[in-house]
């Protein structure tokens, strides 16, 4: 009996864990990560890839790529740029839904920002690479972001600088736009003239949606991966990525 006992009280296990996992009307973190701290706080050794998480509870799993290293690991990616394989100049819906590869270049998509921010306070980081070798970061205290209804408004906290220089609270406040939909505060089209989608203002500091290009180019005017306070206009980074993770209160 001692033998046996193992076997089937793993199974049983098992089972109880699967009953209480599908009968839960509110996932379990441990089972069913919310985001990448949450996996990050469970297992602290998964080294940065692509993971499934249920920000949105147990019937909506997305995949995404966690950044496990940087500054103690745990961020969420939302976009990433890398080497232009994927076209961002999309329509309103595309950016509302996402689009791209999770262990590439990609968008998260809107909703699943506001999913992810709309429980906890969040950080954001942003790292960014040129074409010399230089790695800077932004990082902002807070950031979240308004349901659809009110335009996907931009909230930013406190900028602290990673010597990328602030490029972000100049877009705080703002709705986001893409070429099919203006929500800038430009009497143009933000979207259409810098070829990208953003919570532009009039128009950016900050394009990093914009035409993946391969460093210094001004054939057409400000339509790059820009980050202005780093590079200047009309110099696209090599790299890109933003990311989020949850505050711990202090
Ligand atoms: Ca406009």
């Amino acid at each position: 009996m001692g033998k046996e006992m193992f076997a089937p009280r793993d199974t049983i296990m098992v089972l109880l864990v699967m009953t209480l996992l599908f009968g839960a009307s509110r996932c379990s973190s441990l089972l069913l990560p919310v985001d990448c701290s949450d996996l990050h706080d469970h297992y602290p050794s998964k080294p940065s890839g692509v993971y499934t998480i249920f920000p949105g509870g147990p019937i909506s799993p997305i995949q995404v790529y966690c950044d496990m290293e940087t500054d103690g690991g745990g961020w969420t990616v939302f976009q990433r740029r890398m080497d232009g394989s994927v076209n961002f100049y999309r329509p309103w819906d595309h950016y509302k839904k996402g689009f791209g590869n999770k262990d590439g270049e990609y968008w998260l998509g809107l909703d699943n920002i506001v999913l992810l921010t709309m429980r906890n306070k969040n950080e954001l980081r942003v790292d960014m690479e040129d074409w010399e070798g230089g790695k800077v970061y932004a990082q902002y205290t807070s950031f979240s972001v308004d349901a659809e209804s009110l335009g996907y408004k931009l909230h930013l906290g406190s900028f602290i600088d990673g010597g990328a220089g602030d490029s972000m609270s100049f877009h705080g406040g703002m709705k986001f736009s893409t070429f099919d939909k203006d929500q800038d505060t430009s009497g143009g089209n933000c979207a259409k003239l810098y070829l990208g989608a953003f919570w532009y203002n009039a128009c950016y500091e900050a394009n990093p949606n914009g035409v993946y290009r391969w460093g210094a180019d001004g054939t057409l005017f400000a339509v790059g991966v820009e980050w202005h306070k780093f590079k200047a206009t009309n110099y696209s980074l090599k790299t890109i990525s933003m990311k989020i993770r949850p505050v711990t209160s202090v």
